[in-house]
């Protein structure tokens, strides 16, 4: 698989897909966009653009909400050759306010109800934007700024693609970790293809009959190939939605009298939040023929109870911003419960121990992947970018271990992993423990030194509404099924776990706590 010297990832979307002018590509709260009118639509933002004055390689702060305006400006500015710098939509002013210094974004492409905490973030200054364009504007525009509407129904589409390379800059990521500024992680026109080319299409087996609904949103890598990537890579249709994935809004979407989706994309914490909620719809009122989920490894009792009530499978897989897609997974058909499957087709994967050589069958390592779709830096940070990104391969600070058979099973991210009596525990296999408890919805485990000094484990524990269960039971319940040097020695309820954005359990943000 190679792609020609000149490659546009926008233009090679649209030309996949102009035998299907009239067919649906989006649908949001909004209404309908059909894939002729994502073309024109986008070219023509990509005229109005460069007519503002931004030119070739200039970025442009994307701050929207889910809506068909997203994929008009996100392909727009790769038509044009401007970068997109797509920005997760809860973050504070003073982020937007680094991400703006850092990007040196000159303008942004803004959804009207975040239009305040973005000119809060330009008043902290120093920017360089110079335009903004203001998609579903919740009142009158502010002076010199511009609707996207507007500016698109003035402009005429762009003739021609920016011929841009396969290796070019196309957009940006940020990525958090869990100390330090985000990392803007910079990717090319070739990679959201080769994300295509090895996942969505072999693995996944999309089609131009799916209908796809991710609760992740756009701006995340993740959300960004399941409801952009894949399906436009295969002509299918997209539902996005603004509002929070809660399982109330996912149900609307998923029983849907008109458009229903055929494959979901979630989380586990989102899975264990809809199967525990009393508005579950029944099978026959979705169309749902497979889910995916990444963000954190799925609990396997989480996937047998969906499978359970919807006769349909959950494809585990974990992939990282900087990878932009999946890299292992498990396969629809070839699901091993509890793991993380195995490698996809195309990407290397390597378990390293301390002393830097791959572990053998069943050892704990790190997790490092080589793979075409990995980005090229983080801007702006050579230290990070060299520690991460080294000789072809790239760091995704995950522990795991592989079983004989090639499957691959979480351990907890590297800076997590506790040693307890000198041998490691994983806290998710702690947590996947806890969790399989009737009364205990999410459970996270830390490290906590004892009164020798000594690290043992301890569980925050999320009960399930309604429920109530004794710590010492929980601690009985952990001995019966691990180790019993792995059970929690400390258990504390609390009513909610503090989690990043992309709803990953911040561990670190709990021992801080406990440190207090
Ligand atoms: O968190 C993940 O597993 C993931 C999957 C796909 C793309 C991006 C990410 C972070």
């Amino acid at each position: 698989m190679s792609l020609p010297a000149t490659f546009n990832f926008a233009e090679h979307l649209f030309a996949l897909n102009r035998g299907r002018a009239q067919k649906i590509a989006y649908v949001d709260d909004h209404g309908t966009m059909t894939y002729g009118e994502l073309e024109s639509r986008a070219r023509q933002l990509a005229s109005a653009l460069l007519d503002a004055g931004l030119q070739r390689e200039d970025r442009v702060l994307l701050l929207q909400l889910d809506s068909n305006d997203w994929p008009v400006s996100f392909l727009g500015c790769l038509y044009a050759g401007i970068v997109p710098v797509a920005v997760n939509t809860l973050l504070t002013a003073d982020d937007y306010a680094y991400m703006l210094d850092h990007s040196s974004a000159k303008a942004t492409l803004v959804s009207g109800a975040l239009l305040a905490v973005l000119q809060q973030a330009m008043a902290k200054g120093p920017h360089q934007v110079r335009q903004l364009f203001v998609s579903h504007p919740t009142g009158d525009v502010p002076a010199g700024a511009t609707r996207i509407d507007e500016a698109i129904a003035k402009a005429k589409p762009l003739a021609a693609p920016a011929a841009t390379a396969p290796q070019d800059h196309a957009f940006w990521l940020y990525s958090s970790g869990s100390t330090g500024r985000p990392k803007g992680t910079v990717h090319t026109h070739a990679n959201p293809w080769w994300t295509a080319e090895l996942f969505g299409k072999p693995v996944l087996g999309l089609t131009e009959d799916d209908v796809c609904f991710s609760a992740a949103k756009l701006y995340f890598a993740y959300g960004l190939g399941n409801a952009l990537t894949f399906p436009l890579s295969v002509g299918a249709t997209v539902v996005l939605m603004a509002e929070r994935p809660t399982p109330d809004a996912t149900f609307k979407r998923w029983t849907s009298d008109g458009i229903r989706p055929t494959v979901f994309f979630g989380a586990p914490t989102g899975f264990a939040g809809m199967l525990a909620s009393p508005g579950l719809p029944a099978r026959d009122k979705v169309a749902l023929r497979m889910c995916s989920s990444a963000g954190e490894a799925l609990p396997g009792e989480i996937a047998q109870r969906f499978k359970a009530h919807y006769g349909c499978e959950i494809i585990d897989g974990i992939g990282s911003t900087e990878m932009l897609h999946v890299f292992i997974s498990n396969r629809p058909g070839d699901i091993r419960y509890g793991t993380t499957g195995k490698p996809v087709e195309g990407y290397e994967i390597e378990l390293r121990g301390e002393d830097g050589k791959p572990v053998g069958v069943g050892e704990v390592g790190d997790l490092y992947i080589k793979g075409p779709s990995a980005a090229l830096m983080y801007w702006g940070n050579p230290e990070k970018t060299r520690d991460t990104f080294h000789e072809g391969w790239t760091k995704s600070g995950d522990k795991y271990s592989h079983d004989a058979d090639g499957y691959y099973t979480y351990a907890g991210r590297s800076d997590d992993m506790l040693k307890v009596s000198g041998i490691y525990v994983s806290p998710f296999e702690v947590e996947s423990t806890l969790m399989l408890h009737p009364a205990v919805l999410e459970a996270a485990v830390i490290g906590k030194e004892d009164a020798d000094g000594l690290t043992k484990t301890k569980a925050y524990v999320v009960l399930k509404s309604g429920q109530s269960v004794s710590d010492d039971e929980l601690k009985a319940f952990v001995k019966e099924r691990l180790a019993p040097y792995k059970y929690p020695r400390f258990i504390e309820f609390i009513e909610e776990l503090p989690k990043t954005a992309t709803g990953k359990i911040q561990r670190f943000r709990l021992r801080e706590k406990e440190r207090a």
